[in-house]
């Protein structure tokens, strides 16, 4: 059921035990209690001032993953002010909502295409679906690229490990961008790590220390790993010095080629996170 609709925010409760929050402000989920359980890292120092990125949670990046000429790096959907598209409904045993972002003179000004993006968000018991639906909605083709940020809460980031990559290439952003392959069963973090994976399995293990969560992905190849460590940590105004050791970001992307939509095309990427 909906609860405390504020402007800034809603949140979603199932039952007692499982709800999500989502800030309107880049459609950014910042809490996903499952089993009672927080699930995903939200700085406390993130700054909720409607025009920065919320630090933490589920930033959708789009239309463009990285740095680029038009804007602000991640493109501009995390730091715009979505709206809701569907009101939450029970669907089964799920609770659904949809937010949607349109272009606007702003993000025309930054990139000049017409789109529509829409957001389902879909929370069942042990589980938290994002579906984010990419649609053209001018009159020439556009290309873009575009990735879940999530942040996951972790107790320790020296328990933490992350499986089904050995084998894989990667580009490694603290290498200059070398590109290498991944010879580990299971990626663990004891330095700085920023990396992106392409081509990665549909079905991606995150053991947190405390249990396994699984991450399912469909139209989302590429998947980047990152923790910025202890230097970048301090270089970061809303993430605490020590909060590299309780966050994870295992980042489901379409980023490794450019994904060209005709008008009047679609696509849809999404991610289920299992307990
Ligand atoms: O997803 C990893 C990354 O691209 C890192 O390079 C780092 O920049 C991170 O995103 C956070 O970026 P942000 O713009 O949210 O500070």
């Amino acid at each position: 059921t909906l609860k405390d609709n504020m402007e800034n925010k809603i949140s979603l409760e199932l039952d007692t035990q499982n709800r999500v929050e989502i800030y309107f402000h880049g459609a950014t989920l910042t809490s996903w209690i499952c089993d009672n359980e927080e699930k995903i890292f939200l700085s406390s120092k993130s700054v909720f001032d409607n025009k920065k990125a919320i630090r933490g949670g589920i930033p959708i990046v789009f239309p463009n993953f990285g740095p680029w000429e038009k804007g602000p790096q991640h493109g501009f959907a995390r730091i715009k002010k979505w709206t809701i598209k569907d009101s939450p409904r029970k669907i089964d045993d799920t609770l659904r909502v949809v937010l949607s972002l349109k272009d606007d003179e702003e993000t025309r000004a930054l990139w000049n295409h017409k789109f529509e993006l829409e957001y389902q968000v879909i929370l069942g018991v042990k589980s938290l679906k994002t579906n984010l639906i990419v649609k053209n909605t001018g009159s020439e083709e556009f290309d873009f690229t575009a990735l879940l940020h999530t942040y996951f809460k972790v107790d320790d980031i020296g328990k933490v490990s992350v499986e089904n990559f050995k084998g894989l290439n990667y580009i490694d952003k603290v290498k200059n961008g070398a590109n290498e392959i991944e010879k580990r069963e299971a990626i663990t973090i004891d330095q700085e790590t920023d990396r992106i994976y392409a081509s990665t399995q549909n079905t991606l293990f995150i053991n947190t220390g405390n249990e396994i969560l699984t991450l399912d992905k469909n139209n989302l190849p590429d998947t980047v790993v990152w923790n910025p460590w202890i230097e970048k940590s301090k270089q970061m105004s809303d993430f605490d010095d020590e909060d590299f050791k309780r966050m994870i970001c295992v980042e489901a992307g379409k980023v490794s080629s450019r994904t060209i939509l005709k008008p009047d095309e679609q696509v849809a990427m999404t991610q289920t996170l299992k307990i």
